[in-house]
């Protein structure tokens, strides 16, 4: 008879931890899949600044796991002055690549690293990490061309 009643008391309170452990899960599963969907790409415009003998200046930080900003319109044949700043205590790289897979530029980055592209014709050029995963985490962006 005890056990019994034992029995009737734990059975709801399990189904109430259970109920419990459903929702955390659900409340987990949500809140993961808001975070996948902040982290994914979000596209960051970055204007280059003209100076008066006509180069394009932009600086694009580079942390992880992200270039800021991330989307550069800028006009072909023309350079493009770019200060890439690593303020992390990461190694990372900025390559540029065309959009059937050439590649034009790859560089280790260090705290506060220049570098210039010109883009040859116009058209988008892809822009990544090179470390292992990192261009798997949105470290990427591209360069329109026109
Ligand atoms: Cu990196």
């Amino acid at each position: 008879m005890m056990w019994s009643g034992m029995g009737k008391l734990r059975g709801p309170a399990q189904s109430r931890r259970a109920t419990a452990g459903r929702a955390l899960g659900w409340t987990l599963a949500a809140l993961l899949l808001a975070g996948v969907v902040a982290c994914a790409v979000a596209p960051v415009p970055g204007a280059p600044v003209v100076d008066g003998n006509g180069v394009r200046h932009l600086e694009i930080q580079a942390n992880n796991y992200a270039f800021t900003p991330n989307v550069i319109r800028t006009p072909s044949k023309q350079a493009l002055a770019l200060s890439i700043v690593n303020p992390t205590t990461a190694r990372h790289n900025f390559t540029i690549e065309t959009a059937d897979g050439r590649l034009v530029l790859a560089r280790d980055l260090q705290p506060g690293n220049q570098t210039e592209f010109t883009p040859p014709v116009p058209g988008k050029y892809f822009l990544y990490c090179d470390r292992l995963g990192h261009r798997a985490r949105r470290m990427s962006g591209e360069i329109d061309a026109y």
